[in-house]
């Protein structure tokens, strides 16, 4: 039995194990949730996850992880995608957790409210400026670490650009302006062409539910 991997369509933290499932050909079952209709806040799904969040793997052996970022580690995990160097490996981890601190809770809440739910858009109209600042401040840092480097790591393409691209991708949706910082929008272009690259839609879309 493969695993199987909760997402929902749209989402960038689930276009992550995605794509590695992709990149490293491994199988797994899809089950896409409709997080606006809260299928993830159901007793069922409560039941396999608590927490109520997508993504969400259970494993062939019946454990589960959650969290994109260690749910890509664990099915990177023996590719080419996992960096082999100690020192790469805690500078993938180092900059997974940059994603979920300086981007990622940033990027999908402005995203969240611009292009997903644009009707509830006024209620936080206090709190977008707050959003891009912050996350402009982390698309920046990302700008300088990535100026003059192909990746994440030296490892060369790896699970870490994977997580970072997950909404950094997604950030014009959000309101950010992706043109004042040039070295992210070559990496993002690098990203983009690796063997195997398919894009969000093409990976979350038409999941059965
Ligand atoms: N830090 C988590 C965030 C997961 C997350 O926010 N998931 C959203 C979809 S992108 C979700 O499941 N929302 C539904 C809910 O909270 O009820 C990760 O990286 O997986």
């Amino acid at each position: 039995m493969p695993h199987t991997l909760y997402i929902t369509p749209g989402s960038g933290n689930s276009f992550k194990p995605a794509l590695v499932l992709r990149q490293t050909g491994r199988a797994c079952t899809f089950i896409a949730l409709d997080v606006l209709a809260g299928q993830t806040r159901q007793a069922d799904f409560l039941g396999i996850n608590p927490r109520g969040q997508v993504p969400y793997l259970v494993c062939d052996d019946g454990r589960s992880v959650g969290e994109s970022n260690a749910i890509a580690w664990l099915l990177a995990e023996g590719s080419s995608l996992m960096p082999s160097d100690p020192v790469a490996r805690a500078q993938a981890v180092q900059w997974m957790i940059f994603e979920q601190t300086a981007l990622e809770p940033f990027i999908s809440l402005a995203r969240f409210y611009t292009l997903v739910m644009p009707a509830l858009r006024a209620a936080h109209e206090a709190d977008l400026p707050r959003w891009l600042e912050a996350g402009e401040r982390g698309l920046a840092l990302l700008d300088r670490h990535l100026a003059g480097r192909a990746f994440i790591t030296d490892h060369g393409y790896s699970v870490a650009d994977i997580a970072v691209y997950g909404y950094t991708h997604l950030a014009g949706e959000g309101g950010f302006n992706l043109a004042a910082y040039p070295a992210v929008q070559a990496w993002l272009q690098r990203v983009a062409a690796a063997p195997g690259y398919a894009d969000i839609h093409t990976l979350l879309a038409g999941r059965p539910a």
